[in-house]
């Protein structure tokens, strides 16, 4: 799952890329581990060579500076493309660099309306292409749909489009179709008074806390992150909090494979059948499923995490390609190519 963190010049972005990567980031890259306790606690009852977390990689997309605005919106749009969730950073701390005091209503407002008139340039351009090679009729119908939204200032991410709607609009890329996570970067000392914020939130989730107690924690071992997060009144390690939600945000859930080789997480859409599941893993085994074999993690633990114990109470499910994985299903698949 790719990221990307956007928000005005100094809100907290790179701090923010700092406090997630916990060592491992590159400047304004970093890969977060989704953190899942069943996955840790599946690994110590394995002990497989290797366990493997979730993973969502993060970006900073820097804002343009506004004297150098006209070539770098080219460039701040490519590297905004290619993400599946933006986290939406918003400054409400003073901050001494710009000289500005907080104001992360006005803030906010200004970045979802510029993500807005992007979004119509792009439909004015498709119109403008659309007069030398005429679109289809369902192609033009859900442009004009996108446009009439833009134009009464609705994100394209709140619309329901059916599947066939968005076939034909995705590749258009549009910045409000992405769905976004509010995270507001809050003074260090004081409470967070968020409501404000609720309105123009429209639906997306806040996550809020302050980027350099949370870089500060991000410092600490894993043992003493969860603690000293807890003591600062954060909701806990913001790789942890940050990820979590942002999977959420997503409508994503983990399946989990365990063996003496690997202990896995593996994200997918909630919703998705087991043959789909099957493909997050190896395409092969998507190609020649037979069947899976699930139990669900309560399950394996209420049988002190023995497959065969899990087996003779009948709770070890044979299941088909159609069958709609749940969150922490532990999966066996069964396939032949
Ligand atoms: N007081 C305070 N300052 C912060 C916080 N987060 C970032 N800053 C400062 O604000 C400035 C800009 O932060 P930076 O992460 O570079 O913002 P970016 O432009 O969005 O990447 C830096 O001087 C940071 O030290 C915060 O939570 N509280
Ligand atoms: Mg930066």
């Amino acid at each position: 799952m790719e990221a990307r963190i956007i928000g005005l010049k100094g809100c907290g972005k790179t701090t923010l890329v700092a406090a997630l990567a916990e060592g491992r980031g590159e400047g304004h890259i970093a890969t977060v581990h989704v953190g899942d306790p069943r996955v840790r606690v599946l690994s110590d009852i394995f002990k497989p060579r290797k366990t493997t977390y979730a993973e969502l990689k993060v970006r900073e997309v820097a804002w343009p500076e506004a004297s150098a605005r006209k070539g770098e919106m080219e460039r701040y749009l490519d590297a905004l493309a290619g993400g599946h969730v933006y986290l939406h950073v918003i400054r409400a701390f003073d901050s001494p660099v710009l000289g500005e005091s907080a104001r992360p209503e006005v803030d906010l407002a200004e970045l979802d309306h510029e993500f807005l008139l992007f979004d119509l340039i792009r439909v004015e351009r498709a119109f403008e292409r659309a007069k030398k090679a005429p679109l289809p009729d369902m192609g033009k119908k859900a442009l004009t749909r996108c446009q009439e939204l833009l134009e009464s200032e609705t994100p394209l991410r709140e619309a329901e489009f059916d599947e066939a709607q968005l076939a034909s609009i995705r590749g258009y890329q549009f910045l409000t179709l992405t769905p976004q996570l509010l995270l507001v970067n809050t003074k260090s000392d004081s409470a967070w008074q968020g409501s404000s914020l609720e309105p123009a939130a429209r639906g997306r989730r806040i996550l809020a806390f302050p980027f350099v107690d949370a870089l500060e924690v991000a410092r600490l071992s894993a043992e003493e992150q969860e603690e000293y997060a807890a003591a600062l009144g954060l909701p806990g390690p913001a790789a942890e909090v940050v990820a979590q939600a942002a999977f959420a945000q997503l409508g994503l859930i983990s399946f989990l494979t365990t063996g003496s080789d690997e202990v896995r997480a593996w994200p997918i859409r909630a919703g998705e059948t087991a043959r789909e599941a099957a493909g997050a893993i190896h395409s092969d085994i998507q190609r020649g499923f037979i069947r899976a074999e699930v139990v669900s993690y309560e399950d394996f633990m209420k049988h002190g995490g023995n497959m065969k114990a899990c087996r003779d109470a009948g709770c070890l499910r044979i299941e088909g390609k159609d069958y709609i994985v749940a969150d922490g299903d532990i999966i066996n698949f069964r396939f032949n190519v």
